[in-house]
């Protein structure tokens, strides 16, 4: 890569939301004086009687957990969108829009250990997951075009609760991002006759300066156009547009590849690493969306070490997004990472 990229700021184009971020690498120096996030207490017991999401156990609603004992989907008690809602009324007025959604909201228990995190789960329980997001990405697929899975994982992301969980908002319209990143892969699509995220992952497969775990099947990067200190990018290596279309191999591709980047994270600063991630694939309801490229995001407020995270303030929210350590030299502290759990160390 161009050396003055590492050395000076710039500006990188992120062309999946046809966006631009300020990378500033000069000031990664910078001392640091601000706010400190407490690292989170690391001793959780398997069962927590006064946890909402442990086997058994009652919900804020009232209702009883069933005793399961691998994964569990239950309708969010609180859920965000709903499916039968009356339609939004004109304002009238091209400033004063509005418009009805109707959608589902779910919660998804990775496990029914209370103790336990993605990254601490084996690669058969992990696995459990990877077959729960795509039966629930079918199902909901059939009844709305878009179906968001993620997980906020951790305080300082604002999860409710510490045992393992993710969540899942399906809707009948696309979400802002969605919409961006659905026009900008058909419009690659129709420009170049190929998948734009398709051809980025074939390009960081040569270069390898941003490369940080990969398999068979799949590739993890931090992305060219990285907004957050340590985000990353899971890609495919072949066409793919939806969890549900992965075949045994890529599945399993998958459960390891998610093992070893979420171990990576947890060994990055020794805490169980905070994030929020979630999944992008194509969207449901009849059409086809050839242009579609499966891929999930990761992002980390973490900046410099378990306590000191990425504030996206002032310029961030005036301007544009902006980062201080380049994406290569998060994407080589991550490479250069153990590879067993610091737990176990
Ligand atoms: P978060 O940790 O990402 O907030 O997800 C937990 C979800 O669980 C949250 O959306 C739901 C909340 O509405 N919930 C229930 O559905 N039932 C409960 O008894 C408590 C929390
Ligand atoms: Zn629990």
């Amino acid at each position: 890569m161009d050396s003055r990229l590492s050395r000076h700021p710039h500006r990188r184009y992120n062309p999946l939301l046809d966006e631009w971020i300020l990378v500033s690498p000069q000031r990664a120096q910078r001392p640091w004086q601000g706010g400190r996030e407490k690292a989170a207490p690391v001793e959780r017991p398997s069962y927590d009687p006064d946890c909402y999401l442990c086997p058994g156990n009652r919900r804020a609603n009232g209702e009883r957990n069933p005793d399961y004992d691998s994964t569990f989907v239950f309708v969010n008690d609180f859920s965000a969108v709903l499916p039968d809602v009356p339609p939004a009324r004109d304002a009238g007025h091209p400033l004063f829009q509005a418009k009805s959604v109707a959608g589902e909201a779910r919660v998804i228990c990775f496990s029914p250990r209370h103790d336990l995190t993605l990254a601490e789960m084996s690669p058969r329980e992990i696995r459990q997951v990877v077959d729960l997001w795509a039966a629930q990405t079918a199902e909901l697929g059939q009844r709305f075009r878009w179906v968001q899975i993620f997980e906020n994982r951790g305080d300082m992301m604002g999860a409710s609760n510490p045992h393992p969980h993710g969540q899942i908002w399906a809707t009948d319209a696309l979400g802002s991002i969605a919409a961006r990143e659905d026009a900008q892969q058909r419009a690659y699509y129709e420009r170049e006759g190929r998948h734009l995220l398709l051809d980025y992952a074939f390009e960081e497969g040569k270069r390898r300066e941003r490369n940080i775990v990969e398999n068979d099947s799949w590739l993890v990067v931090a992305p060219f156009w990285a907004v957050w200190p340590f985000e990353t990018l899971l890609l495919p290596k072949a066409p793919l547009r939806r969890l549900p279309d992965l075949d045994e191999r890529q599945r399993q591709d998958l459960t390891f590849i998610l093992k070893r980047l979420l171990v990576k994270y947890d060994n990055l600063f020794e805490v169980s690493f905070p994030y929020s991630m979630g999944w992008h694939g194509a969207p449901g309801n009849g059409s086809d969306n050839p242009h579609w490229q499966l891929h999930a995001h990761f992002f980390p407020p973490l900046l410099r070490s378990a306590s000191v995270k990425k504030f996206m303030v002032g310029y961030e929210m005036l301007a544009e997004a902006q980062r201080d350590i380049s994406p290569e030299a998060a994407a080589e502290r991550l490479r250069e990472t153990a590879d067993a759990h610091y737990k176990l160390r």
